[in-house]
């Protein structure tokens, strides 16, 4: 638009000039020219500058000043960078006096997850459906469709802060940097931007942001889990983030937090899957048996994966009449979600599912004696289908 009255205008110029009879008039005539062509080159880059600029804090702030009380929804299941980005935008509303409550639907599982949640005192709100919303205006994080709860898709976002790619927007404020890592990395920025040194609590003053320890603390284990440990999707902005943060930290909670006490139930579900696998060349399948923490079935997988010459993984385990099946694979001929699939594809109960390095299946069998029927059969079902495409 601005690139094109820019056009117009030296193009009449031009014509104007050419018409002029005289030398003199001429020459005045192609300075003048010269000068709007710099000026306006000048001024389409500031615009155009401006146009490409990411909404800041200071942004952000300004929209919430109008409101009164948000909501701030995380993803289901809410991971370290959802329940981190969400910690810390509630902070910048409440240092500006607006009153927040962070929800989630879904389970807040791993024991990583919990942790954080215990270690930096959050205060989250469970939802079922989007009747249990506290009221203000919404705010997603680390997402920007709301999905996993009963009415879902009547939501109306207000803000979407969120580093996935996607077509959810906010009707009063969108950021969302799919080059970034990590949410956590942007909302840190937020902080940034208001001026907040990470760690540091000045003197009070009216509606100034400051950025307390377990915050900084929470942003940087987002930003850690999300880009798992700086290995992967890691943006120069998410270590710029980290660098700020990092000086406001508190060691101690980031200990805690990373490392945190396993429940014993964990350690014997991945101790019974490494002493009762079953390999066939570089694929290793292993029943655990009867589980009540399906959580640590992944935890499992993941970690005999790790096992040396192993390709591929597929861990299973009961709860009543029901299977569940967690498939890992780097393997760049096994497909984990297909290969889930095709195993499960004649069981009529079954359905699975996922990506090529992660997989999962559920059995709902109607008793728990037809459960472990199918169970016999799965491993030379998942073993074929592990060695489908390997010729
Ligand atoms: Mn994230």
């Amino acid at each position: 638009m601005i690139e094109e009255i820019f056009i117009n205008l030296v193009t009449s110029v031009i014509e104007n000039i050419i018409s002029i009879g005289s030398g003199i008039e001429k020459i005045t005539g192609w300075v003048a020219l010269a000068s709007v062509i710099v000026i306006g080159a000048i001024v389409v880059l500031l615009v155009s500058r401006y146009a490409k600029r990411r909404p800041s804090g200071k942004a952000l702030k300004k929209k919430l000043k109008g409101l009164e009380r948000i909501v701030i929804l995380t993803h289901a299941n809410p991971d370290p960078d959802a329940m981190a980005s969400a910690i810390g935008i509630a902070h910048i509303a409440e240092s500006i006096g607006v009153s927040s409550t962070i929800q989630y639907p879904g389970e807040i599982r791993h024991q990583e997850n919990r942790a954080f949640k215990t270690v930096l005192g959050s205060k989250m709100e469970k939802i079922e459906s989007d009747e249990d919303l506290a009221g203000g205006a919404i705010f997603l994080v680390d997402h920007n469709i709301a999905r996993g709860f009963k009415g879902a898709e009547k939501l109306i976002p207000y803000a979407v802060i969120d580093h996935h790619e996607g077509e959810g927007r906010g009707v009063g404020f969108t950021d969302i940097r799919s080059d970034y890592g990590s949410c956590s990395a942007i909302v840190a920025e937020y902080f940034s931007d208001l001026g907040a040194v990470a760690g540091k609590i000045p003197h009070p003053r009216k509606n100034q942001v400051n950025l307390p320890n377990n915050i900084a603390t929470g942003l940087l284990f987002g930003i850690l889990t999300d880009t798992k440990n700086f290995t992967k999707g890691a943006s120069k902005n998410d270590f710029a983030a980290s660098a700020y943060l990092y000086q406001g930290i508190d060691e101690d909670s980031l200990d805690r937090i990373a490392n945190p006490e396993v429940d014993a139930e964990v350690l014997d579900i991945i101790a019974s899957s490494i002493l009762k696998r079953e390999a066939r060349g570089p694929f290793v399948i292993s029943n655990v048996g009867e589980i009540s923490n399906v959580d640590a079935l992944s935890q499992a997988a993941d970690d005999l994966l790790g096992l040396e010459g192993t390709t591929a993984v597929v861990v299973y385990a009961q709860r009543g009449a029901v299977t569940y099946i967690k498939g890992r694979s780097r393997d760049d001929r096994v497909h984990m979600g297909d290969t889930l699939q095709a195993a499960l594809a004649e069981i009529p109960e079954a359905s699975a599912g996922g990506k090529p390095q992660a997989g999962a299946g559920q059995i709902n069998a109607n008793t728990k004696k037809q459960n472990r029927e199918y169970c016999k059969e799965l491993p030379e079902l998942l073993f074929t289908a592990m060695s489908g495409e390997v010729q």
